[in-house]
Formats: structure tokens, C-alpha cells, sequence
């Protein structure tokens, strides 16, 4: 203990010695002194959260370049190196103890080997840096729910995020019990050339779920670093499976259902797939966009949002389809934009702004200019596909006010949905639980985006729209679900949308807005208040309560046309998912549950039947 201290008293100055300090944990202390002698920081900095400290932070990723200012004075721009723009997921790893299994879906190294190397790589990192370290809280503070992470990062545009995305916890650290569980940080930018990390080959995010430690080395892209993201999500999901909960890739929000009452839903797409977009659907509030926890608390399943902000792809925003999101990008609240186009008057643009593209200006190639192409000769964008802005969800004038309430929100519903061009309807409930964790979380599937490194667009098995994040066996990830609501009486309604289905043309055949309806819909069905049509894949809205629905809430005249061809059921597509779904679980995952099985071959059995009775292609009409 006195070698920590010592570390501490020579590294730290007296006020940031005081301010850490009075954090009574032997832990925090012990992180500290061991990431210095590590990464061996020039200087090191305490944020003890007062608005002097936060304001630093803020002041110091622009002093060194990590994010410059904008011509709003409240927004600044950071860019991120040209390979280093989304979540790098083969080189995010789990150190895996001998003997241990986490099935081949998860990229994973063995334990002390990742260790070594995450020392090695880490190892003076800091040398002519500051360190920062910062103290925050997972979920509501004061609740069943929060967990406490500390982050040490040598990037203050990190430091700086994390403010906007997460809830401060310098005070709760100081009054926790000391052997409250903790989530462990570690990042460093690496060597930067022009402010931006430039070893990416050396890239690295180690998950060392023993000590619940995470290790990001040689990247600044937000989903690589931000500790409290989704490196702290694979975390959760080890705890929660440990106590009984689960730890989701999923929006929470409220949909205003008829005479103001409101009904809380999660809901689970991937990257890139109208996560955001949904939770922020207008007429309805937001709890959060990306991750939820969700307990059994007296009997009924609650939920509350993991963080307080937003790091959303600025991609297609635009004021007329996304006005509350348009509006506080304009407005007073702080906001960090990432790798959009700066233009010479210091104004951010992104793809399909809805405004002319521009000619010139800096971008996360630098100079831009129009007609730039890469080293293959590809041209290159003027802002990145997956460009983003980070907010604080204060500013929001849809914010539901449950954001911060220790016991969560009880779940109405949970909706799954992905970018699937042929098979799903745009919206359809589960048989029941077990029906909607088989076929709907356990089989979704979606066409792969921006927001990971890799080409775009390729149908990928994406379960839970967690496969990305999930940090135990999958067929044990699956049971948890189906086991979670065991001693529930009325468990969430389980939901599926796809707002990506296309004709044979390759034309989207809903509208964007249109979601707002199927939230309705789904709603009313959570009070069984409206009526649905069952069929061998769920079931399924009719016709007239849609037309009543697209009338009351988008002033649109919904034909039955429209309506045939988005619900009809596509048997062939839906038989050759099933192949697809239970290849993949027979072939990757030998701890699947044996009721997977046994649903989709029920489910498969009625698409044969009923397509023996009526064909390959069925309109609702016939099915009702
Ligand atoms: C995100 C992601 O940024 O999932 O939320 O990539
Ligand atoms: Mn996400």
C-alpha cells in the first residue's frame, strides 16, 4: 500500500492528490498508481467533476487539437484517423483464462498472452502526456441498477465525451461502500501525428472480464474507446448473467398512447439501423437510444437507459425528417461533431444534409476538396458514413422525464428489429415470450453498415442485435432470455419491425415516418386494445386499425394496397431464414437451447403448411 501511495504522492500534484484521495477506495487508488507506472503520464489530472475541472477537460481537447471549435460556440469538431472510423470489431478481444470457453462467435486470446500484450503496447504511452482520470456511474445513480466505472484516458476529446454521454460520479465514489463492484478503464491514443492515432495497426481493445478491466490502445474512434460504451457492456453482460438480469444493446422510450398514457418500450437494432432514429419518433418522449438494463423489480420487468446522451450517426438528419435532433444541433447545447465536413466558415455538414454538398473544406482525410479520391482511387466522401455528434439528453424537448428514476421504467414491450430487404413484415408481435426470444431476438439478422469496420450491406446473423457486445456463450446468452421472465406474470410483448423491405426494384416499400404507426400499433396491442390477424410467424396488424392509425398520426391515406404488399407473408424467404438461423446455431453454437430447435421447427412446419394450402406468397386478407 505504501508503494501505491508513493507512486501517487510523486505523480500527482498536491490538488489532484487531495481530489483522489478523498475518494476513500483502496481500488481506485491501486488503478491509478498502476496505469502510471505503466503509461507513465507526464502529468496527471483528477476530475473531480466541478464545472472548473469539466470546463478543463472541455478547453484542453481544443487547446491540443483534439477537437477544434466550431462557429457555434457550443459545438467543437474532432476527427478521427482515416482507419481508425468505426468500431474495430476483430481486433476487440476477450482474454480468455485456460480451460475457459466463450464459443466461436467471440474473438478472444488467451488471458495472460492479451495481458502481456496489452502491457507491452500500453507501456509509456503517456510519456509527454496528461493523464486524465474521471469517475461516472452506469445507469441511475442511488438505484439497483448503477454501477460505477472509472476512466483513465490520455485523450481529452474521450474525457470530454464521456461528460456529454454519461452520469458524473466523483460523489458517488466518495460515498459508495468500498467493496461496491467496479467497471476498470484503461485508453490511450498512442503515438498522434496531427492530433490523431496513427499506430492503428497496433489498434487494440482487451476485455479482461476477471477483473472486469478493459484496455483500449492506438484509436480515438468513440466506439473503440469510450470505456463507458460498449467495452463496459461486454462487462455488464458478464454481471448480468451472473445476477439475473440482462445488459441490452437497446433504445428506451415511452409511446404516447391514447388520453396521454404511456407505455415503455426497448428496443434492440444494430448500428445503423433506425435505433436512434425510432427512440426519437415525434409524439413520443425518450429514455435513451442504445443501451438499456433491465431488472425484475416487484414482480414486473423495469428498464432503465445506461447513459444520459447520445452518440448518434449524423448521417441523413435532416430539419424536415428529424426536427428535434435538427433543432438542438442548432441550438445552445454542447455538442462534439465527428468526422463531418468543416467548412470554411466553420459549419459542420454530413451526408444528405439536405442542403447543396459542398465543394471544399477539412475532413478526416484533411484538405477535401470535391472529386478526392483515396489511394485506390475510390472517391472519397465529403463526411464519413458513419460521421456523429455527441449530446447530452438535457437539451432534448422530447426527453421523458423517468431518465433518472432509481427504479426504471416498467417494460410495455421490446422490439427487435434489422435491415432485412425480404422477409419480415414492417411490424408483427411474437406468439408469446419464448416464440419472440426464438424467432425475433435469437434469429435477427441484418445487413451490415458504417458503424463497423468492413463492407456495407452484407446480410449478417446478428442476434439481439448484440452480437457484437455479448461476452458469454451465446446459447447461454439465449437461455438467460428465455429464463427471465420465468416468475413474471404478464412479461413484455415481444415485437419485430423491418422498415428496409424492398420491392424487386430495390425501392424501400415503407416510408420513414411510417414507424410512428407500427409504435401505435404496438401500443394499443400491449392493453389488448386492438385486435391483430395470427399467422405462422406471428401477429400481424389489420388493415382498417393501420388506416385509422396512418390518418391519426401522419395525415396519410393508407391504400390496402400498400397494405397487401408490406404485410403479404413471404413463405420461401421465411423458410430459407429458418435454414440460414438454424445452420448458423448448429454448426457455432454447440450450447444452444433445445427449445431453439424445437420453435423454429414448429414455426416451419406451419410456413409448409400453410404454404401447401396457399402458396408461397399470402395476403393478410386470406389469412384473417
Ligand atoms: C454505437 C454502435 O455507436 O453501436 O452505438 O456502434
Ligand atoms: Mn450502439
Amino acid at each position: 500500500m505504501n508503494e501505491i501511495m508513493s507512486v501517487l504522492e510523486q505523480s500527482l500534484t498536491d490538488a489532484n492528490f487531495r481530489k483522489l484521495l478523498a475518494i476513500p477506495n483502496r481500488r481506485v487508488h491501486k488503478f491509478v498508481a498502476d496505469a502510471i507506472r505503466l503509461c507513465k503520464p507526464m502529468k496527471v489530472f483528477v476530475c473531480n467533476d466541478s464545472r472548473e475541472d469539466t470546463e478543463y477537460i472541455r478547453r484542453t481537447a481544443i487547446a491540443r487539437g483534439e477537437e477544434a471549435p466550431l462557429a457555434n460556440p457550443y459545438h467543437t469538431v474532432h476527427f478521427d484517423g482515416y482507419f481508425d472510423q468505426a468500431r474495430d470489431k476483430e481486433r476487440t478481444v476477450y482474454l480468455v483464462p485456460k480451460g475457459e470457453v466463450l464459443g466461436e462467435h467471440l474473438s478472444q486470446i488467451d488471458r495472460d498472452y492479451g495481458l502481456q500484450l496489452a502491457r507491452d503496447r500500453l507501456s509509456g504511452t503517456m510519456e509527454n502526456k496528461k493523464m486524465v482520470v474521471r469517475f461516472f456511474v452506469l445507469g441511475p445513480l442511488d438505484s439497483p441498477f448503477s454501477i460505477p466505472a472509472v476512466q483513465i484516458t490520455d485523450s481529452f476529446y474521450v474525457a470530454h465525451s464521456e461528460d456529454l454521454l454519461y452520469r458524473r460520479g466523483y460523489d458517488y465514489f466518495r460515498r459508495m461502500p468500498e467493496d461496491h463492484e467496479i467497471f476498470w478503464m484503461l485508453h490511450s491514443s498512442g503515438k498522434l501525428i496531427h492530433s490523431v492515432s496513427t499506430d492503428w495497426k497496433k489498434r487494440g481493445v482487451m476485455i479482461d472480464y476477471k477483473t472486469n478491466t478493459v484496455y483500449s490502445m492506438n484509436t480515438q474512434y468513440a466506439g473503440n474507446t469510450i470505456g463507458l460504451k460498449k467495452l463496459a457492456l461486454r462487462l455488464a453482460i458478464r454481471k448480468a448473467d451472473k445476477e439475473g438480469w440482462l445488459a441490452e444493446h437497446m433504445f428506451l422510450m415511452a409511446v404516447h398512447g391514447p388520453t396521454g398514457r404511456k407505455t415503455y418500450f426497448t428496443g434492440a437494432f444494430p448500428s445503423g439501423c433506425g435505433k436512434t432514429s425510432t427512440s426519437m419518433t415525434r409524439g413520443n418522449s425518450i429514455v435513451g437510444d442504445d443501451l438499456a438494463y433491465l431488472r425484475k423489480i416487484d414482480g414486473k420487468v423495469r428498464a432503465v437507459n445506461v447513459e444520459r446522451g447520445i452518440f448518434g450517426i449524423i448521417r441523413s438528419v435532416t430539419e424536415k425528417d428529424d426536427p428535434i435532433i435538427w433543432d438542438v444541433l442548432h441550438s445552445k447545447q454542447p455538442a462534439i461533431f465527428s468526422n463531418v465536413l468543416v467548412t470554411e466558415d466553420a459549419e459542420p455538414r454530413w451526408l444528405d444534409d439536405g442542403l447543396p454538398p459542398p465543394k471544399a473544406g477539412i475532413n478526416f482525410s484533411g484538405e477535401w476538396f470535391e472529386g478526392k479520391v483515396d489511394r485506390n482511387g475510390e472517391v472519397i466522401p465529403y463526411a464519413h458514413k458513419n460521421a456523429r455528434y455527441t449530446i447530452g439528453l438535457d437539451g432534448l424537448s422530447n426527453l421523458d422525464d423517468a431518465l433518472d428514476d432509481p427504479r426504471g421504467v416498467e417494460v410495455g414491450g421490446i422490439i427487435y428489429g434489422g435491415r432485412d430487404r425480404d422477409t419480415w413484415v414492417p411490424v408483427q408481435q411474437s406468439l408469446n415470450w419464448e416464440h419472440g426470444v426464438i424467432t425475433m431476438g435469437a434469429s435477427l439478422e441484418s445487413e451490415t453498415t458504417a458503424a463497423t469496420l468492413g463492407p456495407s450491406g452484407v446480410r449478417k446473423f446478428q442476434p439481439f442485435s448484440n452480437l457484437d457486445f455479448i461476452s458469454i456463450p451465446l446459447g447461454r446468452y439465449i437461455q438467460n432470455h428465455l429464463d427471465f421472465v420465468v416468475d413474471i406474470d404478464s412479461p413484455p410483448l415481444i415485437f419485430a419491425v423491418n422498415y428496409f423491405l424492398r420491392d424487386k426494384e430495390g425501392n424501400f416499400i415503407t416510408d420513414k415516418s411510417d414507424k410512428r404507426v407500427w409504435l401505435k400499433w404496438m401500443e394499443l396491442r400491449v392493453h389488448d386494445e386492438v385486435d391483430a390477424i395470427a399467422t405462422p410467424t406471428g401477429h400481424i396488424p389489420h388493415y382498417e386499425d393501420l388506416k385509422s392509425l396512418f390518418e391519426k398520426h401522419l395525415d396519410k391515406e393508407y391504400s390496402e394496397a400498400e397494405y397487401e404488399e408490406q404485410f403479404k407473408l413471404r413463405v420461401p424467404d421465411h423458410l430459407a431464414k429458418i435454414e440460414r438461423i438454424e445452420k448458423v446455431y448448429r454448426e457455432t453454437v454447440p450450447d444452444a437451447p433445445e427449445l431453439l430447435y424445437r420453435i423454429l421447427s414448429e414455426q416451419r412446419a406451419k410456413l409448409e403448411a400453410i404454404k401447401h394450402r396457399l402458396g408461397d406468397c399470402i395476403v393478410p386478407s386470406v389469412l384473417a
